[in-house]
């Protein structure tokens, strides 16, 4: 399995999210995929390779105009409105909820802020823009390494992409790469494409980015939104709109589920995949559904995965793996099929 890893994620570093009324500090720190790394170079798992950088228009293929000049110049407009912003994380304050308009652009920068956002625990900071772009750089060279004829790519990235919208940001997601794979490999030739989404949080972003289309199947196992984030979407009863009708499905899972029941529900998952006839499959790779993981709620252990890696290979899809949540940053590493897989799997993935 080849991996494509850009050292530039580091230039997002989060110092607080707001967590229960108080400043706490990010979850979603530098050392999840160092860690990663380490292993994956220890274990001599493939090839890491850094990816090519890709045109800043192959993003509209997901996100829409106005999101994406507003990410890059976000970060001079904080600091230019204060220079002691520069210290500063911007997160934002105001949100345009219903019955308030979201087409108007205000000039005002907090208010566009919350106009392209969706919480106030995705801190924006002096270099996200750079590691988004170096993130989707990782997702979109994976997906032409698979349509190249690569078996299996992963792209190890952060910050993670599954929830952030067309044009929106949130839960720690600002460019969904996942929905970018997927599109990459639409543009490249596989006719359907399969988003597999098994963080433990619902891709409430990546499911919004294809609603309305069939060529892209989404299928996501997750904590059940009525008590996990994203809250606002996930629920069964979400089935695709228009001509996407049919074409999205959600596994929610109540909190504490563990791997007997999880498992069985990716069977479900991948039946429905193989039903569709996906020619390509997209993985968001969440590892929060670890025992150990600090904001997640299912029980899973480090020798499930190998029992996961197996389903997955047994799909025999062409697959981009992309990395999404897991926040027991040490043991990550444990709790990736990828790595779970013993050296002849690997080569066979
Ligand atoms: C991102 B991904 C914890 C509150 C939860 C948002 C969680 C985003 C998870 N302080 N905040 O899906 O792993
Ligand atoms: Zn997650």
């Amino acid at each position: 399995m080849i991996t494509f890893f850009n050292q530039l994620h580091a230039r997002h570093q989060g110092k607080f999210e707001m967590f229960r009324g108080e400043l706490v500090p990010c979850f979603e720190v530098p050392a999840r995929v160092d860690h990663v790394l380490a292993e994956l170079e220890k274990r001599r798992l493939g090839l890491v390779v850094v990816p090519e950088a890709f045109d800043g228009s192959v993003l509209l293929g997901v996100h829409s105009q106005r999101y994406l000049d507003f990410l890059a110049s976000a970060w001079d407009e904080w600091v230019g409105l204060d220079v002691a912003n520069a210290e500063r994380d911007a997160l934002p304050s105001v949100w345009p909820v219903r019955t308030l308009r979201s087409e108007v652009l205000p000039s005002n920068f907090a208010a566009r802020m919350g106009l392209f956002s969706m919480d106030a625990g995705s801190p924006l900071t002096s270099g996200t823009w750079e590691a988004a772009r170096a993130g989707a750089d990782c997702a979109l060279s994976a997906a032409v390494a698979v349509a190249g004829g690569e078996r299996a790519a992963f792209a190890l990235t952060r910050p993670p992409g599954h929830h952030a919208g067309a044009d929106f940001f949130g839960g720690y997601c600002f460019l969904n790469n996942a929905a970018l794979a997927a599109q990459q490999l639409r543009t490249q030739g596989f006719e359907r494409v399969a988003i597999l989404d098994l963080d433990y949080h619902h891709g409430n972003g990546t499911q919004a980015i294809f609603y309305e289309r069939a060529d892209v199947y989404f299928t996501s196992i997750h904590g059940d939104p009525q008590t996990e984030y994203p809250f606002y979407l996930g629920y069964a009863d979400e089935l695709g709109a228009g001509a996407g009708r049919d074409f999205n499905r959600n596994w929610p899972l109540p909190r504490g589920t563990g791997f007997d029941v999880w498992r069985a529900t990716l069977q479900q998952a991948l039946s429905d995949i193989a039903k569709f006839g996906a020619q390509a499959l997209v993985v968001s790779l969440g590892m929060d559904t670890f025992v150990g993981d600090p904001i997640a709620g299912f029980t899973l252990q480090t020798q499930d995965y190998l029992q996961v890696g197996e389903d997955l290979a047994k799909a025999g899809l062409p697959t981009v793996f992309v990395f999404e949540g897991g926040y027991a940053v040490a043991d990550v590493v444990f709790s990736n099929p990828g790595m779970s897989l013993k050296a002849e799997e690997v080569e066979n993935f």
